[in-house]
């Protein structure tokens, strides 16, 4: 039986890879941090109760921050791979927050490599650094591949510009099965709220069923190659299973404006949206609603444009080429994007008809609070 640890296991990715991997027998051990609540919502249905016989999901504490408990754990567990997920993986909030980052994403990454060879495990242990579009930053060229220059235009993307090299370095230097998977943005219905596509299709739903007014976002200009996480993390573990350890981009191909993205969505609940105005101006208003379950008004405002969200520094356009990855992981995604928002859309609605059945039954229920 295969042993695998991943960091943020708690997270979108860490959940869909810890299915994936238990689904293919693998014995899965995660990294998961202490908080003041419970913060396993997303693995929560793979817990297994440490006192029955042959549990192969366990959790420990720890951090990407803390270089002696991620050594402990590494030694502990013995793993054939180790995923490095756990990351502050929000663009916008890495400018508040740029040193912590900086440790977290960049420095952690070394931290769990010099691990693996303090413990001797270079030959033993592969390991996947979880690598970002995000290292294009400011466009060179498109599609970006493998080859295509970087210009991180975060600290978060500058960060990971030092996980990406460091990862290499250790290859290089000590042999390691150390591999990037440079990910474009893939989503799903357990993607953080405060990302754009959760965003967008959390707020329509609860729009839609008149728990909220309207929709407030930066950028929609901005263009994103988007995936679905449950075809990317069968990537992630393909990396991990060839002859030699290679760097991949994992993308579909085709991209998208986060304006295109809202109006699908509210065509998903068949209201449709036009938008008008410019820049900060620029208003997205119900042009009709044809399913008789919503009473939605010709005319509203359900989207508006707010400074706040706009990032010092953007990524403007992000197009991928996973040539290379079809070839030779023999990957092929299973969702496109009309897929991908049907799916996160119905669990929305989903979720706000349960706020909608708790109001009614004059429960307080949070009003707005993805940032
Ligand atoms: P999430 O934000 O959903 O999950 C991040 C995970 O990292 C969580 O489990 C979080 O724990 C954990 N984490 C945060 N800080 C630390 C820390 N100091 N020590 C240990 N763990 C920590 O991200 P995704 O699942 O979307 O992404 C997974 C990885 O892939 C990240 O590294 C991200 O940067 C990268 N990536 C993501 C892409 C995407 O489109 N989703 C694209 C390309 C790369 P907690 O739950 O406690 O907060
Ligand atoms: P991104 O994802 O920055 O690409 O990073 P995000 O969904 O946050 O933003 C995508 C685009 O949408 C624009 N935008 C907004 N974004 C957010 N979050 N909130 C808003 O209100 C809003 N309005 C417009 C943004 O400006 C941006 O252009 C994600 C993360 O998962 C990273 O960890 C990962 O590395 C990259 O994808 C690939």
């Amino acid at each position: 039986m295969k042993r695998a640890l991943i960091t943020g296991i708690t997270g979108q990715d860490g959940s869909y890879l810890a299915e994936l991997l238990l689904s293919k027998g693998y014995e899965v051990h995660g990294i998961k941090r202490r908080s003041s609540l419970f913060n396993t919502e997303r693995i929560d249905h793979l817990y297994q109760d440490p006192h029955e016989k042959n549990v192969n999901f366990k959790l420990h504490y720890g951090d990407l921050s803390d270089s002696t408990n991620l050594i402990r754990i590494v030694q502990e567990v013995q793993p054939d791979e180790i995923y490095n997920l756990g990351a502050m993986s929000h663009v916008k909030v890495s400018f508040d927050t740029p040193e912590y980052t900086a440790d977290v994403d960049g420095v952690g990454t070394l931290r769990l490599l010099e691990a693996i060879r303090i413990l001797g495990m270079t030959e033993k242990t592969r390991i996947y650094q979880a690598s970002t579009s995000e290292l294009y930053g400011l466009v060179q060229q498109v599609p970006q591949s493998e080859t295509t220059p970087f210009y991180p235009r975060s600290p978060y993307a500058v960060a990971k510009l030092y996980g990406y090299w460091i990862t290499v370095n250790y290859r290089e230097a000590y042999g390691m099965y150390a591999c990037n998977g440079i990910l474009f943005n893939h989503e799903s219905p357990l993607r953080g709220e405060t990302f754009v596509t959760r965003k967008i299709t959390r707020a329509v739903a609860r729009i839609a069923l008149g728990l909220q007014d309207a929709l407030f976002l930066g950028n929609i200009d901005a263009k994103r190659d988007w995936g679905h996480a449950k075809d990317y993390v069968e990537a992630m573990w393909r990396m991990l299973q060839q002859d030699e350890a290679e760097d991949f981009v994992i993308a579909t191909g085709v991209t998208t404006t986060v304006r295109e993205f809202i109006r699908l969505a509210f065509m998903e609940v068949g209201i449709e949206v036009a938008f008008s105005g410019e820049g900060v101006e620029e208003k997205g208003r119900v042009v009709a609603c044809h399913n008789p379950e919503y009473q939605i008004a010709a005319g509203t405002i359900v989207l508006e444009v707010d400074k706040r969200y706009f990032r010092p520094t953007e990524v403007e356009l992000l197009i991928g080429d996973p040539t290379k990855a079809k070839q030779k992981l023999g990957w092929v995604p299973q969702y496109d994007l009309q897929g991908l928002v049907k799916e996160m859309m119905q669990s929305d609605v989903e979720g706000a008809r349960r706020d909608e059945y708790l109001r009614e039954g004059g429960h307080t229920i949070l009003k707005n609070y993805a940032e």
